[in-house]
């Protein structure tokens, strides 16, 4: 018997996912590097489904049917390159070696590219939802090319989450498009959860909150428009208490986020396409920060406003306006990257089957997705979430609310660097003139770089140093 597709690398997610695939019926070959892995995968898992162990990597190629479907589920970066310098001399014409990891989306394409020249479709593949999501149903984001979106989405949908009936599985677009969408999905999350925990710090330092009680208010948040897989393990996480000291969980952590480097690729690759996602940017630096131990000691004693706590009962309310708010921005600065880097790469991305497909399985999967979907279907060229009506007149009604949360938050000292950014590129984006037109005196001046002008075509520069007459340049 040969295997419809194999696994290979079987940590958790490798693991995981092979199990997904017995569980619906697909016999597969499992390898690992190490052999202890694979034996105890049968050895724990075996009764789940067909799997097909396999030693050695000529084994595990021979076990599989042609055209042959390799996933490769191994730590992303230098791992990759070498188990594709072992495969691939073992691999035919027409066979997909699908790259399940965090790749890097530049390396995706540099891959495929190599890999296409022999004839082997490379797939970059982006697999959302952690552990569990591999396990029962992950959101997938498959690129590569059309010709093996043929011959793999079928199983790859199976094995996906579904929403309303829906895989939340799409072929993204050819080459490195969908590990470049998984890496703004991971940008998306990381601006999601650092607005939720403003949100948190503002509702426990603003209001004086316990964190039971801002459970509750997440719990409330999580039966109406916010609803999410990320409010809903919040509510937990806060509700927890440490089974060693009999303390509120969150307050025996230390307050030192980490991070894998997802988010930081994110803004990366947004400054090298111009493209502006302060939420996501604020999210990686709010990490960041947290992490600069020295530099918040020797800090500490800086001088904080000398106001104490709110006491309004509404306060709650109004930050679940400036959560709904920023989230929006949030969601919209991402999906302006992903419709930068379609354009640049000449992807063709569909952004509503991306909300789609994140409806479900995915870290970020929410309520909120279906509304973006219908966005996009109601205007697939819309310039941006924020002009799609529903979500215009969303943040039309919070505005005046986020507002005051974001002045109570300066005035408390509270740090709220997502939902400040998020509404400074919402008045950014409505205002009527910028001050962007200074910058550009100011450039002229030291560095005669000339402006345009709102009454004439063409580029000036003003002899600053002379009798300042203008010129044409
Ligand atoms: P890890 O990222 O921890 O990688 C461990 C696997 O890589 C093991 O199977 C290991 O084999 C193999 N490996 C390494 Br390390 N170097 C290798 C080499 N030179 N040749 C062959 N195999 C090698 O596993 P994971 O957490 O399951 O994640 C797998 C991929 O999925 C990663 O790219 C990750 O970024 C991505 N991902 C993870 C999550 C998550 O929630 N964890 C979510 C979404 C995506 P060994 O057993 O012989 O050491």
């Amino acid at each position: 018997q040969k295997a419809r597709i194999g696994v290979t690398g079987l940590a958790v997610m490798g693991r995981n996912l092979a199990r997904n695939l017995a569980r619906h019926g697909h016999p597969v070959a499992v390898h690992n590097r190490t052999s202890a892995r694979t034996k105890a995968l049968v050895e724990k898992f075996g009764g789940e489904g067909t799997f097909l162990p396999a030693e050695t990597p000529e084994r595990f190629v021979e076990s599989l049917e042609r055209p042959r479907r390799l996933v490769v589920m191994v730590k992303a970066g230098g791992p990759t390159d070498a188990v594709i310098d072992e495969f691939a001399p073992l691999l035919e014409p027409g066979d997909m070696i699908v790259d399940g990891g965090n790749a890097n989306f530049a390396d995706t394409r540099r891959r495929e590219a190599a890999l296409r020249d022999r004839g082997i479709h490379f797939v970059g593949t982006g697999i959302s939802g952690g552990e569990e999501g591999a396990l029962h149903g992950p959101s997938i984001m498959p690129g590569g090319s059309a010709e093996s979106y043929e011959a793999l989405g079928p199983l790859l949908e199976d094995i996906s989450a579904k929403v309303d009936g829906t895989p939340c599985c799409v072929h993204v677009g050819p080459d490195g498009a969908g590990h470049f969408v998984k890496m703004v999905h991971n940008g998306i999350e990381y601006a999601d959860m650092q607005l939720i925990a403003e949100s948190y710090d503002l509702l426990r330092h603003a209001a004086g909150l316990a964190p039971d009680e801002i459970a509750e208010v997440f719990r409330t948040w999580n039966t109406g428009r916010l609803e999410s897989y990320l409010i809903e393990i919040t509510a937990e996480v806060l509700a927890h208490t440490d089974v060693a000291t009999g303390r509120p969980f969150v307050d025996v952590v230390l307050d030192q986020a980490e991070q894998k480097g997802t988010g930081r690729w994110t803004v990366q690759t947004a400054l090298d396409l111009g493209v502006p996602v302060g939420g996501i940017a604020e999210a990686v630096f709010a990490r960041s920060v947290s992490g600069h131990a020295a530099l918040r000691e020797a800090a500490r004693s800086l001088p904080g406003p000398s106001r104490g706590a709110v006491a309004d009962s509404g306060f709650a309310d109004a930050v679940e306006k400036a959560l709904y708010a920023s989230k929006i921005v949030a969601y919209a600065q991402g999906f302006h990257e992903i419709q930068a880097g379609s354009a640049e790469y000449g992807w063709n991305i569909d952004l509503g089957a991306m909300a789609t497909i994140w409806r479900g399985g995915c870290i970020i999967r929410a309520r909120f997705l279906d509304r973006i979907r219908a966005a996009y279907e109601a205007d697939p060229h819309t310039p941006t979430l924020l002009t799609d009506d529903h979500f215009a007149e969303a943040v039309g009604d919070a505005q005046d609310a986020w507002r005051e949360v974001v002045a109570t938050a300066a005035r408390l000292g509270v740090p709220a660097p997502g939902f400040s950014t998020a509404l400074a590129y919402y008045d950014s984006l409505r205002a009527d003139r910028l001050p962007a037109a200074l910058t550009q005196g100011q450039r002229d001046f030291f560095g005669a770089h000339t402006y345009r002008r709102t009454d004439r075509d063409g580029a000036f520069h003003t002899l600053w140093g002379g009798d300042r007459t203008e010129v044409s340049a």
